[in-house]
């Protein structure tokens, strides 16, 4: 048997990674139809080159926050399956012992410091555990991913105001995807190059189109690396695109069905499988993504087979210290 070249050897894993995020969100997208899933829905599907590349280049022991649009990032740093769909389904396996649901993934272990449902709020909490970084001396990075909607906020401006003031080691990565709910990027921010923000702060900043999950990796390692060996902070502003609707409730009016083809066309987890393809590796991605198939199909299986939270955990997840049992 041939080895392959490092390179194969990544791509094909993180081909497998937004293989296993996609899949995991159609699976989700249908019991969520099916009234298996309560509460809100929302599903990264296009955008998963960013949560797998930015993962790739991060530490075990870094830290990652997003938003409640936050299953990618959370399988992508190695959550399992099986605690992740649980937790869409309410069960007590899940990610957050069933509490959460889909916007609050929550996994200490892999340095999953959670989904937040309050737009831009994470930022400030982002910068927070950054600063705990540095105090202690560790040279942790932390990775904070927001959408574009979140930069007139004004926690968006109170975390890099901070972050650059205190040279924290944190790399900021705007998932511009065009559209805040129904409202695209020409209705909500007078400029369009969104990086363009990092200046007023004295921040490194970069911008690219989210293309190539190998790309993501690369680019974003550069300001990783500039957080950990320099304590400085990056804005990355990536430009992507949803497939879905902002949530499962979402009729998606506010855009065509041509608009969402013709992205569909640059989506990058068929390129990745293609270009592989092309290298000679079909028997290798045939086998993947049988074995993907089964992960998922195990996961939708163990939720559905877990139990539900008991009032056990209502003492121990409200109240921590003296009054924690
Ligand atoms: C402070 C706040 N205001 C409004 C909302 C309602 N809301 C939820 S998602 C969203 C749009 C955010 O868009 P964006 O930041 O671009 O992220 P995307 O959903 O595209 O990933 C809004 C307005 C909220 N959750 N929090």
């Amino acid at each position: 048997m041939t080895t392959r070249p490092p390179s194969d050897e990544l791509h094909l894993e993180l081909y497998r990674k937004m293989q296993l995020v996609r899949r995991f969100e159609e699976e989700a997208a249908r019991a969520y139809a099916q009234g298996k899933i309560g509460g809100f829905l929302h599903l990264y599907i296009g955008q998963e080159a960013i949560a797998v590349g930015v993962s790739a280049a991060l530490r075990a022991d870094d830290y990652a926050i997003t938003t409640y649009r936050d299953h990618g990032l959370a399988l992508a740093r190695g959550t399992s399956l099986r605690a992740a769909m649980a937790e869409l389904h309410g069960k007590v396996t899940g990610c957050s012992k069933g509490l959460g649901g889909s916007m609050h993934f929550f996994d200490v272990e892999h340095g999953m410091l959670g989904g937040y449902g309050i737009v831009g709020g994470h930022i400030p909490i982002a910068a927070g555990t950054a600063f705990a970084s540095k105090y202690r001396g560790e040279d942790r990075v932390t990775v904070c991913f927001m959408g574009e909607g979140a930069v007139s906020i004004g926690d968006f401006h109170e975390g890099l105001s901070l972050a650059a003031l205190w040279k924290l080691p944190i790399v900021f990565i705007c998932e511009n995807n065009e559209y805040s709910m129904g409202t695209p990027l020409s209705r909500e921010l007078s400029v369009e190059d969104v990086s363009t923000k990092a200046l007023a702060y004295g921040m490194a900043r970069d911008r690219f189109h989210c293309e190539h999950v190998l790309e993501v990796r690369e680019r974003v390692a550069e300001a990783i690396e500039r957080a950990r060996l320099h304590s400085e902070p990056t804005l990355v502003e990536i430009r992507t695109y949803r497939f879905r609707g902002h949530s499962m409730s979402d009729p998606g009016k506010y855009r065509t069905a041509e608009e969402v083809e013709e992205r569909k066309q640059r989506d990058p987890l068929p390129r990745s499988r293609g270009e592989l393809e092309a290298r000679g590796f079909g028997a290798a991605l045939a086998a993947l993504d049988e074995a993907v198939e089964a992960e998922v199909a195990d996961a939708v299986r163990f939720a559905e087979e877990s139990p539900e939270p008991g009032p056990e955990l209502l003492e121990a997840t409200t109240y921590s210290g003296p009054f924690a049992r």
